[in-house]
Formats: C-alpha cells, sequence, structure tokens
C-alpha cells in the first residue's frame, strides 16, 4: 500500500531542501539574496515576494517558505551551455535528453540556431538570427504566423508582443492559459463578467468554510495550506475533492509556524473521494443537499442573480441515485459534507487542473459557482470564487493582451492608441495554432518560453505539428525538449534573463489581481542573455514599417508600463509604479458587494449536464498530473515524496484494481488509450478504485487530442485507459 516517504507535507524536508540547494549553486550567499530580493515569486501566482522582499506573501507574512521557488531560484544559477557541447553534441542524441537532463545542462547564455538538415546547433550572432527572425516574420502572410507565451513573461514583454504582433497583422496570439485555466476564465466571465479570482488575499482569512477540488496546493501553491491551516484554527471547516488521496492536503507541517512544524497539522476535515471528471455530479448533490437543508440564500438569489429557477428544476429532477452512482461518493458522505456548507457563514471555493482539464471544464466550475451562488457568498467580503493559477505570471500576460480576442473596450483603446487594426473575429487558441502547423498552415511562430511541444496532448504528433514550421524563435532561459522535439525546420533559440536578472524593473499580476513590481538583479551566469522586451522591440523594428514606433520609447519598461496604462484603464496605476513602488489591486476585479459586471449587473446560475466520462468494462479514467519535484514539463527531481514514487515512470492505481488484474508494488504493466502506450510500474496509491494517475508530461503520449469545446482546453485529466499485466523485464 501507499509508502509515502514522510508523514506530512512541508516542514523539515522543505527548509533542509532551501540549505541544500543554495550549497548546490556554488554561491550561497548570492542564492539568499537572490531568494530575499524584490522580486515576484518565478514561480505560482500566489504572488510571493514583490516590493515586501522574497518569501514574503501579499499580506506581508515572512517567512513563507516553498521548495520550488528555491528550485527555479537555484536552476536559474550555476552551469552554463557551452560551445564545445553544441558541438560534440548531435540533435538526435540530444532527443534522448530527458526532462531533468536539459534542465541540467544549465542556462543558454548566447543565440543558437539549428538549420533543417543541420546535425547540430550552432552558435549564432545576435545580429544574425535577429535577422533571419525578420526575414522569416516579413517573408510570410501574418495569418501564417503565431505568437506564443508562457506565464513566465513580464506583463511589459507580454504587451509588447501583442502589441507587436497586432500591428504585423496577425490575430494567433494566444498564451498557456489554453492548456491551463481558460476554462476557467470562460465559466467565470458568465457567472460574474469578469473571468478572474473573485477576492482578495485578505478574503481567505474572513471565511470559515473553504472547499478546494481538484488541486493540490501543498506541493503546487504550498504556502496557500498556511490560509487553510488557519482558517481551521478560527473555527472553520475544509473539504477536499480530489479522487485521488494526497498526503499533503490531510496533513502538513507549515515551516513558518514552530508549533505546525513540530507536529504538523491537520489541513482538511473532509476528504471526499469522487471519480474522475464526476466532479458535476458531486457539485449537483451538494446543492441538492443545500436545498433540502432549506439553506438557500434565497434573498441574495432573488436581489442579486438570475437563472436560479432553470437549476433548481434540474437538481429537483435528478434523482440522488443518479448523483451518487455517477461521482462514487457515498450519501453519508455528502451529507456530512453538506452540513458543513450549512453552517458555515462564509465560504470559498478553490480549484485548479482537477477541475479545468476535462471535456466538461466549463461546466464543472460553473456547477461549481452554482453552488456558491446558492449559499449567497459571492459579492462579499470573506466569501467567493478563487481559480488557484498557474504560472507566476499567467494572468498578467493575459490581461496585457496576448489573447485572440479582447474585449470591446481594449480593442477599441488598442486601435485608437496605434493606429492599427484588431479583427474582432479571434485569431487562433494555442490548440488550433497546433493543429494549423499540421497541415502546414504556419510558416513562422514566435514563443515566448514555455514548452509548447510538451504540454501538448499526443506527444508524437505534436512534435510532428511542430517540425513542419519552416521557422520557429523561441525566447528563453535554458534549453528543454521543446527546442529539439519540436524544433521549426529552422529554430532560433534565444538566451533571456530571468526576471530577477532584468536590468530593468518588470511588473506581475498575482491570482488574487494584485499587481507585483520586481526590481529584477544582476544576471546569475555571464553571457550574450537579452531582455525580453529588448529582443521583441529589436525583432518588431525590423518586421514592421518604419516609423510607426518609436523603439527606443517601447525598450524602456517604464515607457511600456505607462502605455498599458493608457488603454487598459484597470491598470491606472501601473503608470508610476516606477516611482511610486505601490503595489496596487486592480480595479473591478474583486467583488466585496453584490454588483457584478455582467450586463445585468446580476450573477448567473447555469444548468450543467453531468459529465461524458464513461469507461467501458475493462477501461479506467486516467488523469495526468504534477509531483512536487517539477514545474510544468520541468523535472527538477524524479522522486515524488508525497506520493512516495522513487520513478516517474508508474501508474498509480487501487489496491483493488491492481489485485483485479494480478498485478502489484513495482510490476511492469502497459497502460493503453486511443493515442499511445506505454510500460510503467505499479505504485498503489489510495485513490478510488476505477482511476488512474500518471506524471505529466510524460504521459502526453497518452493523451488523445480532445478539447473542451468551449474553452478549447485538452482533456489532460479525462482519459479513458486500459491496463495489461507486463511485459516482465
Ligand atoms: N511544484 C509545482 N507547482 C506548480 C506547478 C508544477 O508543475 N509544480 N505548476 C503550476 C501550474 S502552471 C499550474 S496550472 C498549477 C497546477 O496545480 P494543480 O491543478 O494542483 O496540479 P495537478 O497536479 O495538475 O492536478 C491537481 C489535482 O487534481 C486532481 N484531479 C485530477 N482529476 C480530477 C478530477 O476529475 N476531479 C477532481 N476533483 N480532482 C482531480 C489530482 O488528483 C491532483 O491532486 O500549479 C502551479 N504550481
Ligand atoms: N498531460 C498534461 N499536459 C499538460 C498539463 C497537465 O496537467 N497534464 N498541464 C498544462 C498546464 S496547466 C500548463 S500551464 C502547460 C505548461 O505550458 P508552458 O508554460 O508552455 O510550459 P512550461 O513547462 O511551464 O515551460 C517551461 C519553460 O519555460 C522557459 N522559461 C522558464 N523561465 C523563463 C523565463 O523567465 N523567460 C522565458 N522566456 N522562458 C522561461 C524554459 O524554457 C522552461 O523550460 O502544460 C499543460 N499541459
Ligand atoms: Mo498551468
Amino acid at each position: 500500500m501507499a509508502k509515502p516517504l514522510l508523514n506530512a507535507g512541508g516542514g523539515y524536508p522543505a527548509i533542509l531542501y532551501t540549505l541544500r540547494k543554495g550549497l548546490q549553486t556554488g554561491h550561497p550567499i548570492d542564492f539568499v539574496r537572490r531568494m530575499r530580493s524584490r522580486n515576484a515569486c518565478k514561480t505560482c501566482a500566489l504572488g510571493m515576494g514583490g516590493q515586501l522582499g522574497g518569501m514574503v506573501n501579499e499580506a506581508g507574512h515572512f517567512p513563507e517558505f516553498c521548495k520550488k521557488s528555491v528550485q527555479a531560484t537555484a536552476g536559474d544559477m550555476g552551469d552554463v551551455i557551452t560551445e564545445e557541447y553544441l558541438a560534440r553534441t548531435p540533435l538526435h542524441e540530444m532527443r534522448f535528453l530527458t526532462s531533468a537532463q536539459f534542465e541540467r545542462l544549465g542556462r543558454l547564455t548566447f543565440p543558437i540556431i539549428a538549420e533543417p538538415d543541420a546535425t547540430h546547433f550552432r552558435r549564432a550572432t545576435w545580429d544574425e538570427v535577429i535577422t533571419r527572425a525578420a526575414e522569416a516574420f516579413a517573408g510570410t502572410s501574418p495569418d501564417r504566423a503565431f505568437f506564443y507565451a508562457s506565464g513566465r513573461s513580464s506583463n511589459e514583454a507580454a504587451f509588447l508582443l501583442q502589441l507587436m504582433a497586432r500591428a504585423y497583422g496577425s490575430p494567433n496570439i494566444h498564451n498557456c492559459s489554453y492548456y491551463c485555466h481558460q476554462a476557467s476564465g470562460v465559466a467565470l466571465n458568465g457567472v460574474y463578467g469578469s473571468g478572474t479570482s473573485s477576492i482578495s488575499l485578505d478574503d481567505l482569512a474572513q471565511a470559515d468554510f473553504a472547499l478546494v477540488a481538484g488541486a493540490n496546493p501543498a506541493s503546487n501553491h504550498p504556502r496557500l495550506i498556511t490560509q487553510l491551516v488557519d482558517l481551521r484554527a478560527r473555527g472553520g471547516k475544509v473539504v477536499i475533492v480530489n479522487p485521488l488521496k494526497e498526503l499533503g492536503l490531510q496533513r502538513f507541517r507549515v515551516p513558518s509556524k514552530p508549533k505546525s512544524l513540530l507536529f504538523g497539522s491537520q489541513v482538511s476535515d473532509l476528504y471526499l473521494q469522487p471519480h474522475i471528471g464526476s466532479d458535476v455530479a458531486l457539485f449537483k448533490a451538494l446543492l441538492k443537499g443545500v436545498v433540502e437543508a432549506d439553506a438557500l440564500d434565497r434573498v441574495f438569489i432573488a436581489d442579486h442573480t438570475a437563472g436560479f429557477e432553470e437549476v433548481l428544476a434540474d437538481v429537483q429532477g435528478t434523482p440522488w441515485s443518479a448523483l451518487t452512482e455517477a461521482c462514487g461518493v457515498t450519501r453519508e458522505e455528502i451529507d456530512e459534507a453538506v452540513r458543513m456548507l450549512v453552517a458555515a457563514k462564509r465560504g470559498i471555493f478553490l480549484w485548479a487542473m482537477g477541475l479545468t482539464h476535462h471535456l466538461n471544464g466549463v461546466d464543472n466550475i460553473t456547477a461549481l459557482a452554482n453552488l456558491a451562488l446558492a449559499r449567497g457568498w459571492l459579492g462579499r467580503p470573506g466569501c467567493g470564487l478563487l481559480p488557484i493559477r498557474g504560472h507566476s505570471n499567467v494572468q498578467g500576460v493575459g490581461s496585457v493582451g496576448v489573447a485572440p480576442a479582447l474585449k470591446e473596450a481594449f480593442a477599441t483603446a488598442l486601435e485608437a492608441a496605434y493606429a492599427i487594426k484588431v479583427p474582432r473575429d479571434p485569431g487562433q487558441d494555442t490548440y488550433a495554432s497546433m493543429e494549423a502547423a499540421d497541415r502546414g498552415e504556419v510558416d513562422a511562430a514566435l514563443l515566448l518560453g514555455g514548452n509548447l511541444f510538451a504540454s501538448n496532448p499526443d506527444r508524437t504528433w505534436a512534435g510532428q505539428a511542430l517540425r513542419k514550421i519552416p521557422f520557429t524563435v523561441s525566447l528563453t532561459t535554458k534549453l528543454n525538449e521543446g527546442h529539439v522535439h519540436g524544433r521549426g525546420q529552422t529554430a532560433v533559440i534565444l538566451p533571456v534573463f530571468a526576471r530577477d536578472e532584468e536590468p530593468q524593473a518588470t511588473t506581475q499580476e498575482s491570482m488574487f489581481n494584485y499587481v507585483r513590481l520586481s526590481d529584477g538583479g544582476r544576471p546569475a551566469v555571464e553571457g550574450e542573455l537579452r531582455s525580453e522586451v529588448d529582443i521583441l522591440a529589436t525583432i518588431a523594428e525590423r518586421v514592421l514599417p518604419p516609423g510607426r514606433f518609436d523603439w527606443a520609447t517601447l525598450r524602456s519598461h517604464e515607457a511600456l508600463r505607462g502605455e498599458i496604462a493608457r488603454v487598459l484603464p484597470a491598470f491606472r496605476q501601473l503608470a508610476d509604479i516606477g516611482k511610486t513602488r505601490q503595489e496596487f489591486q486592480i480595479e473591478g476585479r474583486v467583488f466585496h458587494d453584490p454588483a457584478f459586471a455582467t450586463p445585468d449587473g446580476r450573477a448567473h446560475f447555469a444548468v450543467t449536464p453531468l459529465g461524458s466520462l464513461q469507461p467501458l468494462a475493462g477501461e479506467f479514467r486516467l488523469m495526468t498530473l504534477r509531483s512536487e519535484g517539477q514545474f510544468n514539463t520541468v523535472v527538477y527531481e524524479e522522486t515524488d515524496l508525497y506520493r512516495g514514487n522513487k520513478r516517474r515512470d508508474v501508474v498509480m492505481m487501487a489496491f483493488d484494481d491492481a489485485a483485479a488484474l494480478g498485478v502489484s508494488e513495482g510490476e511492469w504493466v502497459t497502460v493503453s488509450t486511443e493515442s499511445g502506450k506505454m510500460q510503467v510500474v505499479v505504485s498503489l496509491v489510495d485513490i478510488r478504485p476505477g482511476n488512474l494517475a500518471m506524471y505529466y508530461p510524460e504521459a502526453n503520449v497518452l493523451v488523445p487530442r480532445k478539447l473542451d469545446p468551449r474553452s478549447k482546453t485538452p482533456a489532460f485529466k479525462g482519459v479513458l485507459a486500459r491496463i495489461t499485466p507486463g511485459p516482465r523485464k
């Protein structure tokens, strides 16, 4: 059975890890300085650091420890890739490097290029690569180009990226959100007319109930656990909804709390384990329970919402048995959760990829929002909806326009400010660009960070599609698998400063809609690195007709912030943030009053059909997820301490399922889906029988190309799979 290598999440291992990594960099003092510098944390979107300095949250609390910010900071220090390494390592050999091996190669410190049919990457001059990139974009029709951004870049770089792409004439502008929280944005826009969290960090401190669905913050947003522990300490209740029992959502040692560090803190009061992809059924069951307990907030519903009657009729017309059978959670457990929901005064609902990575991702979130509205938990302090966002600036990148469609006011303002035409028909979303590439309809792509190859479903197909693109240019801190497997026929790869190395300050937006200022700093490595903004401006200057923009101005981050403030009124305070150093809450996002951003000012209920993920006999439901030793496609450590796995080529499954198949812990099995096969080793965990979990990105071979039609997000966690024992090795 499960063999976690710890008895609680967090704690001393996280602290010791920090010390060990700091020493391993060879520059422990510089490491500590970087960890404590005034820069927003490079990993998740919780919004640590900024002007308060590293390891401090938005509420000023210190010290906030997190293993992955340590990994990211240490990872950007130390080794560099040499010209000699590239000369001695042919591309066909680099294809066999794992993500962790790429990570250990170190930083890229000079531009490189791989020509069509080249056997190796070769070092190039900045002049050559910029000329080649400019020729590639100038030589094609803008609708045959696309622009992708990961969520690590600054608001300044992201704004410039979308401005240059739009001025060039391409609407194909998108970011990793399409593979991440897009379903949340779509659902929340329907609910309250705004696509981000309805709460700020302080609200968490006032709630007496939290429901965390489809998220594993213990490993992916560790500092959120402090909030849950505090909520329980105030007498509140925490309910977890997750098919897999995650150790750190049961017990966690909060490093900044001495007692918790010693003895561990209980994180949750109730742990519901529905089947993968059945959350709509469970949320409807909770709503049915609330209705039957007569715990609706009828005044709020009447005064501030629309659409309740249809949702009520739907829930009342669905028998209990249909709901409990669909999700697998017993009526007793549901009743217990309902008792907590009904007893609480202020509740917050939090979720992440366990809800969005499904064919019905938008419905999952809508069903959860219905529950919040039924209790009147929106538009009041201490209540609301919180999508736990991924990348540290994924929200900001979208806010400043890296998206294929813009809100009307933003589009009009851009047109007025720059005399450009912003087409009202949306451009390609991320997956649409992948399909266009596969059809041979993309000639040039610009990739601002990220790893589009390893983030896609159907890994083999994704590599083939990207390799058909005649020219790709990637801006990156390090090499990753995508730079080899997903490189265009001609591929140019350009080295950039990380956030804490930028010569000019940058800004980021946290998942609480809070704008942070990062001071930047000295580069951790020597070489020809350049700032993202500088590179983008240099390419744009060569591609766009002369005289349209003042490129000297657009290379200034301060000036770019002024431009953002000019076209986005909610970011007014951004114009002077370099001088005032005043970080701020973006206007119009947080709802502390029940006046919503929808056309009728009301919050909207909507009916949600049950999910369609239905295994046939012999099939399992498979989800792909992260370990605490990785950050997305970047694997730092093979070990997953919390789930007790020492290797990543495993399939996590329930004891009963393994017994029925006649396999046990450590034995080889073959997992197959409609898109591929993988040989992996069995790992027994506490997961609802009938469900499996495997690690992303390796398991992307098994993820078919199927999307939620509304969010265009692949169903990375809603896969049907079969298992056969063997082959024995
Ligand atoms: N250490 C670390 N931190 C990270 C990242 C990282 O890779 N490593 N990535 C960052 C990014 S970009 C993101 S988006 C976030 C991701 O943060 P999370 O969404 O927390 O990450 P995942 O591991 O993808 O999946 C989360 C959980 O969803 C559960 N789950 C899967 N399917 C279902 C389902 O159908 N229903 C329910 N209720 N639960 C389900 C899984 O069991 C798992 O516990 O983390 C960010 N932070
Ligand atoms: N099967 C499966 N697939 C998934 C997921 C899943 O759960 N399961 N999760 C999805 C999710 S939530 C996401 S967000 C995507 C991730 O999608 P991406 O954002 O595209 O991928 P990352 O792995 O975060 O990108 C990491 C790379 O970014 C670059 N980088 C790091 N820091 C910087 C920087 O400061 N500047 C620049 N320019 N580059 C930098 C480095 O090259 C690094 O290797 O994957 C998605 N794919
Ligand atoms: Mo993400």
